[in-house]
């Protein structure tokens, strides 16, 4: 039963990346004056962003991040998460950082996840959610390469906001970013989050057949 899971979780992403995708394109813009010297009206501020307070460094352990998602585990996929202690894979030479083995060979596996779950929800709007991450030689192509992402999710709501899909096109190290704005229009969502993590797509096309470790060291927001 748990392979059920996978695909369908996918489908939930997707689905909606897509309507939040669709959202952001109409968000509205201040338009700019064009003959009036004097504004009439004063535009809305930008509001703050919070300052990162929040640091996950897996300087000494994997510091309770999972493989897959509290909703289901991915062990029975050949993915999970260890600490490593190979500076190579450490960021800007720190001590640790936290591996996570994927297996893209199984036809299944589209995709592998390292998250952190909250014990009680978490208000992240205005948050600006970073990290980085360590894509080894064997995981990297530049035709139909696989993609790597932040993202939050709400448990209650079934409800997930990724960052850029970034594609993986050459060995090192990736910035990942997630800036979170305001909640959607009739929602307070990202005042709920309940699970932060990255995600690394495959599209079906895709040639990539690794089975290894990827990194990721210094998730903040
Ligand atoms: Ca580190």
């Amino acid at each position: 039963m748990k392979k059920l899971f996978v695909p369908f979780f996918l489908f939930c992403f997707i689905v909606l990346l897509i309507f939040f995708n669709s959202c952001s394109k109409s968000s509205p813009t201040n338009p700019q004056p064009t003959n009036t010297p004097t504004p009439t009206y004063t535009a809305t501020e930008t509001p703050t962003q919070y300052p990162q307070t929040n640091f996950y460094n897996f300087e000494t352990n994997t510091e309770s991040w999972n493989a897959g998602s509290p909703l289901f585990s991915m062990d029975d996929f050949g993915i999970s998460v260890a600490h490593n202690t190979n500076p190579i894979y450490c960021y800007n030479g720190s001590a640790g950082s936290l591996q996570l083995n994927t297996d893209f060979t199984k036809s299944l596996n589209l995709f592998a996840i390292a998250s952190f779950s909250f014990s009680t929800a978490q208000n992240l709007e205005y948050h600006t959610i970073t990290a980085k991450f360590y894509a080894p030689a064997g995981i990297v192509t530049t035709t139909n390469p696989l993609t790597v992402s932040l993202y939050v999710f709400l448990s209650t709501k079934g409800y997930s906001y990724w960052g850029e899909l970034k594609p993986l096109t050459t060995e090192g190290w990736y910035d990942l970013v997630l800036v979170i704005q305001e909640s959607p229009i009739g929602g307070d969502y990202f005042q709920h989050i309940s699970e932060i993590g990255i995600v690394i797509m495959k599209n079906t096309s895709s040639s990539v057949n690794y089975v290894g470790p990827v990194y990721i060291d210094e998730v903040a927001w």
